[in-house]
């Protein structure tokens, strides 16, 4: 005989409405990093089904783009757009001026400053041209600051000065008039001196009438670690007149990942995505890349990792329904585990039997526990073991005994009980509270 209680629905799966929907009711458009070699199967579904925008992780660098100077390669630029245009999603093109994943050739070039102004022009028209119309939003300009707020030095600053940051903007507009111009960076989530620097950098090139059009906060953030000023920063932005995008959410966490863990990141994101959705003119949210098996954070932060809404199999986290519940999804994350406690009658003879309930954890574990029931048909326990348990009426609760009250995630502890019965024993429904 056998009675089971399951605490709680193990089932993974997404919420009823996709992130994507939800961010339309809120005017929200929530993308991710994607690769393209992976967009088919669950990756492909997912990437489909729950983003309303992507973004090249790395297709459209310069140095995947033109490896060899005169040479392109637009392989996996052209499968993400085509992706996204029959998924009705749009594009971040990322991106055109960096001081990483440039090619060999550019970098070991030596180059005066007219030269490096017109390789500068030359790929900002042949990139955007060719994807002209198609693309929502550039990040034309990339990491340009320092954490103190200076300019990084970098083959564009030292060679063009400061001026190549204007210089490629006004070269993508010329390009493409319709995609919005962003300069994105990391560090710049709060209020600080590089965000500061950054606030300086738009209020100025606004006054010039150079174009921009976004801010990029990048957003690689650690658990526990969302800036306070997160959506001050994100208005004053706006109230500068620009748009602003998350373009590349993650929160890692030191491994492994726990419940608490996990528990924190959804607060994480979820505060991460509130804040966008406080600021009208924060547009778009991006994860940069949306399941742990395809995250750049694992291996460039050793002993860190499991930073993105869905684990490596694919199962939404709940990381996942911190976005959604920010963005008024109001489905009740499925649990990451479970404990289940389960009862047996091992042996029953005319006036007595011996029971047992076994506690089991998967996924999760616990630290102390009480199970309570109600006997149906007169049963009394007279004798416990391995939990002290008392019987008032038809009401049974037992607790754990000082040396088995931990559980652990995979584990299982037992208690066995005797107890009197006459005419009928069914077993009863049992909780584990
Ligand atoms: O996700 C990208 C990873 O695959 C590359 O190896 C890495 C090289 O620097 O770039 C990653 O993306 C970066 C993005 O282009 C700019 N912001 C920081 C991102 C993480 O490094």
């Amino acid at each position: 005989m056998l009675g089971t209680l399951l605490l709680t629905a193990p089932a993974a799966h997404a919420a009823d409405t996709p992130l994507r929907d939800l961010g339309t009711a809120k005017g929200k458009v929530i993308g991710t990093a994607v690769t393209g070699a992976k967009l088919t199967g669950s990756y492909g579904d997912i990437a489909g089904a729950q983003f309303s925008s992507l973004t090249p992780g790395n297709a459209m660098k310069w140095g995947s783009v033109e490896p060899t100077r005169g040479s392109f390669n637009w392989a996996e630029a052209d499968q993400i757009v085509e992706f996204a245009e029959a998924h009705g999603q749009q594009v971040r093109g990322h991106t055109l001026v960096w001081h990483s994943q440039n090619p060999s050739w550019l970098t070991n070039g030596s180059w005066t400053s007219a030269q490096l102004g017109t390789l500068l022009d030359d790929h900002i028209a042949t990139e955007v041209g060719r994807y002209k119309g198609r693309i929502a939003a550039w990040d034309v300009v990339n990491e340009p600051f320092n954490e103190d707020g200076t300019y990084r030095s970098t083959l564009w600053y030292n060679g063009l000065g400061s001026g190549y940051i204007a210089r490629a903007l006004t070269a993508a507009r010329a390009a493409d008039p319709a995609a919005k111009l962003y300069i994105n960076d990391y560090n710049v989530e709060g209020v600080n001196a590089k965000s500061t620097a950054l606030y300086n950098l738009v209020k100025s090139l606004k006054e010039q009438g150079v174009p921009i059009d976004g801010v990029g906060l990048q957003a690689h953030l650690i658990l526990g670690q969302v800036p306070s000023t997160l959506q001050q920063n994100i208005q004053r932005f706006a109230d500068l007149g620009v748009d602003v995008a998350i373009t590349e959410l993650d929160i890692r966490m030191a491994l492994p990942a726990d419940t608490a863990k996990l528990a924190q990141q959804k607060a994480d994101y979820k505060a991460v995505t509130a804040a966008c959705v406080a600021v009208s003119r924060c547009v778009n949210l991006t994860v940069w890349g949306f399941t742990d098996s395809d995250s750049w954070v694992d291996s460039t932060f050793p002993g860190y990792g499991a930073a993105t809404p869905y684990d490596a199999n694919y199962a939404p986290k709940p990381a996942y329904y911190g976005i959604a519940e920010a963005l008024g999804g109001t489905t009740t994350p499925p649990p990451t585990g479970a404990c289940t406690a389960t009862y047996s009658v091992p042996s029953q003879w005319n006036t007595g039997f011996t029971g047992n309930v076994t506690i089991s954890c998967s996924g999760a574990s616990l630290s102390s526990w009480k199970v309570t029931w109600t006997y149906g048909a007169g049963q009394q326990i007279t004798q416990a073991w391995n939990a002290t348990c008392t019987q008032s009426g038809a009401a049974v609760s037992c607790v754990n005994a000082s040396y088995n009250g931990t559980v652990p995630d995979g584990g299982s502890v037992s208690f066995g009980f005797n107890a009197n019965w006459s005419g009928s024993n069914p077993v009863p429904t049992v909780t584990l509270g």
